[in-house]
């Protein structure tokens, strides 16, 4: 960091300090901003970080009751096997102790029987392999790097495994345009690293980026932590090579921003979770690394004050504002008390991570001293503390991106992943506590608060914060992870969980899926948000691109289509 930077942070931390001495003798709340402006870097997570975590208390389970029957599809031969280890030398396993790990997925909740696991190096390999296994009838599992949390990513029963994880070379990156294009099986940590080498970013970011691959997110249309900034997938990835399941290669590898030459067909597959083709070769526009980075953390006492800090924030950081993610106190007790993370500010029924992200950090930090002292005066917030230092972005950041694996520790998780009219998103968590009563040991909210269409934007940058009294409701929609655990996986807790959830989510217009598709898990609940015209249409798409239904079976789709 430098000088300039150094004396920008004492300057915000000494106002800091005033405001909260001001607010301390006009009798109000105590506040305990701990001003540490530190700037954010990269935060590498291990490869095999996915891995580590721990399974449930019961072990693994197997694939859920849900399941449909095994399709009529054939059975992998002696001389299938044949044409796989021709076709792929030493990369076509059969080691019953190397197919395991692809056999489960990330949230040891669902586990299939494969025996095969393919991992081809190059899309004329993918094509061969699937070409062959469409003409034999064999089913197939597109998988990346297995971190998907909706049991789209394992087979269900003896499917085979299609690794992308060898196809893992960066093909071209033009530094004038941003345009990065790879393969598939790039980790999107490593791509992170590559970029920031060259002074640019990948444009989602996610708790998972150790693990997962850029073909995975982009088979999900991962959302992540950037998304407020740099928006979606279908808005950054500018193109793709996809191989279809009779073995075609569909080249859509455009690298161009502009281009209206028919139906976008690359969209298709964006967030089609292996069910329409095989992605082995993404092209994607990355922004440029911001020069200055500040990660806040902040302490609310209401879901409104939190939602009328976005307000605020959306009002007095504009430009700069790069990511606006909450977390609830049970998800804090989660922390606490699984992965010993202590939390950085008082307790607090809610905690908000804000991100900035600029070219200049004098003027970026003004902005925000200015935000803190407006929300701490007005009393949205009542504790925070602020970080530019790289550890220590670090480690507000892992106050959120590591509630999932905590999580994981408090027992058997189910994990509902709903987009809602912001306003409402917090309400589902406390229906389904008070629903749910003590059957559940843990039933905890987080998320990313998405963007709003508020009474800020119309009025030209006026935000309804210094209202605080009113109830103006934020259009717009958020994004709630609702998690509910218990000590073992319970078919009665789960029986009261959904439909209830879909319904509650359905009332409200909301989404049942925000980010992490239906896969496996969810397929069969569609229609709380697509019409029977729409998944229809999916149907017959689906038919038209993979007639066999080969690729990812029992996924995504629901079982009345099949
Ligand atoms: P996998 O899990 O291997 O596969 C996911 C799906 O995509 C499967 O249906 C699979 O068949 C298909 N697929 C994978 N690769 C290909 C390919 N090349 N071609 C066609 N289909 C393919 N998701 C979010 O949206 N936002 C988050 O913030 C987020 N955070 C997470 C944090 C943690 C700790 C974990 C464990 C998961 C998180 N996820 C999040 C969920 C997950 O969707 C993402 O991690 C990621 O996008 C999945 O990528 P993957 O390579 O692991 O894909
Ligand atoms: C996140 O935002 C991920 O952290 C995972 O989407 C959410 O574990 C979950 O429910
Ligand atoms: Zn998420």
């Amino acid at each position: 960091m430098n000088a300039y930077v150094m004396l920008g942070v004492f300057q915000t931390s000494q106002k800091l300090r005033t405001s909260l001495r001001l607010l301390s003798r006009a009798g109000l709340p105590p506040v305990d901003l701990q001003v540490q402006l530190l700037r954010r870097g990269r935060c590498p997570q291990s490869a095999t970080f996915a891995r580590e975590l721990h399974l449930g208390p019961d072990g693994p389970a197997s694939s859920p009751a849900t399941a449909p029957r095994r399709l009529p599809f054939s059975r992998v031969a002696v001389e299938d096997l044949t044409f796989f280890r021709k076709t792929l030398p030493g990369r076509a396993i059969t080691d019953p102790d190397l197919v395991q790990s692809s056999n489960e997925d990330w949230l040891k909740s669902v586990r299939g029987s494969s025996e095969v696991l393919l991992r081809p190096q190059t899309t004329q390999e993918v094509s061969q392999i699937l070409s062959y296994c469409h003409s034999r009838n064999l089913a197939v599992n597109p998988q990346g790097g297995n971190t998907g949390l909706v049991g789209g990513s394992v087979p269900v029963y003896d499917e085979i495994v299609l690794s992308t994880s060898l196809m893992n070379s960066i093909l071209s990156f033009d530094k004038i345009s941003g345009i990065l294009t790879c393969q598939a099986g790039c980790v999107l940590e490593n791509l992170s690293l590559y970029l920031e080498e060259r002074d640019h970013i990948m444009p989602l970011d996610l708790g998972a980026k150790g693990s997962c691959q850029i073909g995975g997110n982009v088979a999900t249309n991962a959302g992540g932590l950037r998304l407020l900034r740099y928006g979606s997938l279908h808005g950054t990835v500018l193109g793709l090579e996809v191989v279809l399941a009779d073995g075609q290669v569909l080249d859509c590898l455009s690298t161009l921003r502009k281009d209206n030459t028919g139906y976008d067909l690359k969209q298709l597959f964006i967030g089609s979770e292996g069910t329409l083709g095989v992605i082995t070769a993404v092209s994607i526009l990355c922004p440029r690394k911001p020069k200055s980075v500040n990660v806040v953390f902040l302490g609310c006492e209401t879901f409104d004050q939190l939602l009328k800090t976005f307000q605020l924030c959306k009002g007095m950081l504009g430009e700069i504002l790069s990511a606006f993610e909450f977390l609830d106190s049970e998800c804090m007790r989660l922390l606490n008390t699984h992965l010993k993370l202590a939390n950085p500010i008082s307790d607090c029924p809610f905690y908000i991570v804000i991100e900035t992200s600029g070219s200049d950090s004098d003027h970026d930090s003004q902005k925000l001293h200015n935000f803190l002292e407006e929300a701490m005066t007005s009393l949205l917030v009542t504790d925070g503390t602020v970080a530019t230092e790289e550890s220590k972005i670090k480690t507000l950041w892992s106050m959120r991106e590591r509630v999932t694996e905590a999580l994981t520790h408090d027992g058997f998780t189910y994990k509902y992943d709903i987009s809602l009219p912001v306003e409402r998103i917090y309400q589902l968590v406390t229906d389904m506590r008070q629903h749910l009563g003590k059957r559940a040991r843990s039933v905890v909210g987080y998320g990313h608060v998405g963007k709003t269409m508020g009474r800020e934007d119309e009025s030209g940058g006026l935000p309804f914060y210094s209202h605080p009294s009113s109830h103006f409701p934020p259009a717009g929609d958020g994004n709630l992870h609702l998690n509910v655990t218990s000590s073992a996986k319970d078919p009665a807790l789960l029986a009261s969980i959904e439909p209830f959830v879909y319904e509650w989510a359905a009332k409200f217009q909301g989404s049942i899926s925000a980010e992490h598709g239906l896969g496996l898990k969810k397929r069969n609940y569609i229609y709380y948000s697509k019409s029977r015209p729409a998944v229809a249409i999916m149907g017959k798409m689906k038919t038209l691109l993979d007639p066999k239904g080969i690729l990812n079976p029992y996924k995504t789709l629901p079982d009345d289509l099949k």
